[in-house]
């Protein structure tokens, strides 16, 4: 005990000298004096991450959290030591190439963010290619002064190094230098802050950044440098993982659909059997801009007939990742979740999947799709023979010329008139049939507003002066927001489905024929637009301050609750009926493959989403970030908050529990994809037959 003591009391006084000695010697001035060039690129570095994540993360306590600092720098630090080892002349070379590889990964992601809310992966640059062919969008969106602020990083150590070399800095310091013990501190000085970052970690933080899902919150507590680095072995992962694990993720496949789920007839069962099915892809339209209308003009009256005369769902989410258009056809075709790293479409076109137009083959179905784009986006022409269609009509088959081009391709007037043909040919030749119709024009960035038509966003008054003569005078509004274009385009679009529906109805094909209608995905629209939409007084015509009672913060809670999408089912036969209705509790994109298995008579076992009819309002709908969303409440898997949106109480367990459903369900689904479960080749414990007809 004693000695224990003697030892303690050596080591404090140790200390103390040692501190004694860095205060009257000036150690840390002098350190900074003597390497003002890697200082420079430490604080230039981590200035570069810490920027990043303000103009991503939209909070103060996010951008400066501490956590991310200190991995920051260690990260920083820990690749800058090596500079040491070199003669000082050629330091310089060194630490700007490290800052201009750390400052690429900031714009890169900087970038990246502001076009899909999310952090870069390596995984996607394979996806790189299409990037060109969204042209406009890119351009748009991505080309902006925050991404370029981060030169400022290199430009601040050019400028150092030049004053140094005039100086004569570098001989001077060369003379006192040890190079080795110099790096070989630094190194123990990233470590030391390594430590204290390990230490720090909860298990949440262990827990998001071994699954890298959560991007936002890893950026947030790692900093975009570890973030950057655990990507590239996530990514990696996949291709090692398929390899090793294939039994884990097996045993956990087969216990999570041990229990049947045997089909439970109900009032909709069979009610579309054996009717031809036309699918629209409504490319990023919105739910919450159908109860909109300007001027007395209702913006989507074709969308909103079509909602009024079918079965309308209107709490309906997409369950996109980063493969937007591509994620939600398919987890509308397998009711399984886009997967945590790349993109299905992209990384995964070769897996086996249970898919609608396999499953309705197996009945006797013709399955097309239709989509005038080139076929290689988003990889379709791989992806689908692994989705199983039986025929692709994609550009070539189109007649696309300059004056029919809205936005990306072949406008969406055009793309029906001329498919309508080609349906009328498959209908000769096809008893059933069943085509889903991708649409185009509506796609971000809406800016080809020439071309959408008249509709006008600000609001036109016509006042009677006192001698009888009218004036008409227009308000600024909405015109000039992207939110204002996009509503002109969302405009263009619904009447290309007006003219849709009145040609398929001149064309006889509406008699046997179901028209399923869902929006892709949300547009991805500014907050501040939505603000502005949701605070404009229409009778002063002026916006309201943030102080006036009326004022409606569009938060982040409304914000994700404004993304869900539109749900139709819509026949003939269903108008004025009691079917005829809005439904309202929550659905996802990947409840709609069981929900028309149950109508039309199909059945996949290895649905991850359930008939809406047999589950009601016990539905769950789970995003790929985590986040989850049931009729009494909508968690931020991210924040670890939640917000109530009825009346029931919601207890510590509910969350607990359904937050523990999502992720098993979000890993099952990852596993079903990359190891190909489903694949009975592969896969003993499957059979041919798992897609079933139902009895
Ligand atoms: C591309 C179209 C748009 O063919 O489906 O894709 P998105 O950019 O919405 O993913
Ligand atoms: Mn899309």
């Amino acid at each position: 005990m004693k000695r224990i003591k003697n030892g303690f009391h050596k080591l404090v006084k140790k200390l103390r000298k040692k501190m004694k000695h860095i205060k009257e010697d000036h150690v840390i001035r002098n350190y900074f004096k003597e390497n003002v060039l890697f200082v420079t690129f430490v604080i230039a570095s981590v200035l570069n991450a810490t920027i990043l994540r303000f103009f991503c993360m939209h909070s103060i306590e996010n951008f400066l959290s501490w956590k991310a600092l200190v991995a920051d720098t260690a990260v920083v630090v820990l690749l800058g030591s090596f500079g040491h080892l070199l003669k000082p002349k050629s330091r310089f070379a060194y630490w700007l190439g490290i800052n201009i590889f750390l400052t690429g990964i900031c714009v890169v992601n900087s970038v990246y963010y502001t076009f899909y809310t999310s952090f870069a992966s390596i995984s996607m640059l394979s996806l790189t290619q299409y990037i060109g062919d969204v042209g406009d969008a890119v351009v748009e969106n991505v080309l902006q002064l925050k991404d370029m602020i981060y030169v400022i990083g290199p430009i601040a150590i050019t400028i150092a190094h030049l004053k140094l070399k005039k100086k004569n800095h570098y001989k001077k310091v060369d003379l006192k230098s040890d190079r080795k013990k110099k790096t070989i501190h630094t190194i123990a000085f990233a470590g030391l802050l390594g430590i204290i970052f390990v230490m720090t970690m909860s298990s949440l933080d262990v827990s998001r950044f071994l699954k890298q899902w959560n991007k936002e919150y890893i950026v947030m507590r790692f900093g975009i440098y570890v973030y950057q680095a655990n990507d590239v072995v996530t990514s990696i992962q996949p291709k090692i993982n398929s390899m090793f694990g294939y039994d884990k993720a097996n045993k956990d496949f087969m216990d999570y659909f041990a229990e049947e789920r045997e089909p439970v007839g109900n009032d909709y069962t069979n009610l579309l059997k054996g009717k031809n099915v036309i699918v629209l892809h409504g490319e990023s339209m919105m739910t919450n801009a159908m109860v909109l209308s300007f001027n007395g003009e209702e913006l989507t009256p074709n969308l909103n007939k079509m909602a009024s005369e079918g079965m309308f769902f209107s709490n309906f989410y997409s369950q996109v990742s980063v493969g937007t258009s591509s994620d939600s056809e398919l987890t509308y075709n397998t009711s399984l979740m886009p997967t945590k790293s790349g993109t299905a479409f992209v990384s995964y076109s070769d897996r086996t999947y249970v898919s609608i137009p396999k499953l309705l083959k197996e009945q006797g179905y013709y399955t097309f799709s239709m989509h005038a784009n080139n076929a290689d986006f988003w990889n379709r022409r791989q992806m689908y023979n692994a989705i199983g269609y039986d025929k692709f009509y994609s550009k070539s088959d189109y007649d696309v010329t300059k004056e029919n081009v809205i936005g990306l391709g072949l406008s969406d007037k055009e793309f029906f008139r001329q498919s309508i043909e080609k349906i009328q040919k498959i209908n000769e030749e096809q008893e059933h049939w069943y085509g889903v119709l991708i649409m185009l024009s509506n796609h971000t960035p809406f800016s080809d507003t020439e071309k959408y038509g008249e509709y006008n966003v600000d609001i036109t008054e016509t006042i009677t002066l006192e001698d009888g003569t009218t004036e008409e005078t227009t308000y600024p509004y909405m015109e000039g927001t992207k939110l204002g274009n996009y509503f002109k385009s969302l405009h263009y679009a619904d009447a290309a489905l007006g003219e849709f529906m009145a040609g398929l109805e001149e064309a006889g094909l509406l008699e046997n024929t179901v028209v399923i209608l869902y929006g892709d995905h949300d547009a991805r629209l500014p907050k501040k637009d939505y603000n502005k939409l949701y605070n404009y007084n229409m009778e002063t015509h002026e916006m309201r301050e943030e102080e006036d009672e009326l004022y409606r913060e569009y938060d982040s809670y409304l914000y994700e609750l404004g993304r869900r999408v539109p749900f139709i089912i819509w026949s003939k036969d269903i108008i004025g009926t009691e079917k005829n209705r809005e439904y309202y509790n929550v659905m996802g994109m990947y409840d709609v493959q069981p929900t028309l298995g149950n109508m039309i008579g199909y059945q996949n076992k290895y649905a991850l989403g359930h008939d809406i009819f047999s589950i009601g309002e016990n539905n769950i709908v789970v995003f790929p970030n985590g986040n989850w969303v049931t009729n009494n409440v909508y968690y931020n898997s991210q924040k670890a908050e939640y917000l109530s949106l009825s009346d029931q109480p919601i207890s510590e367990e509910e969350i607990a529990n359904n937050t523990e459903y999502a992720n098993k369900l979000l890993d099952v689904s990852n596993n079903m994809i990359v190891f190909d479960l489903l694949n009975p080749e592969k896969n003993n414990s499957i059979t041919e037959k798992d897609g079933e007809e139902r009895k």
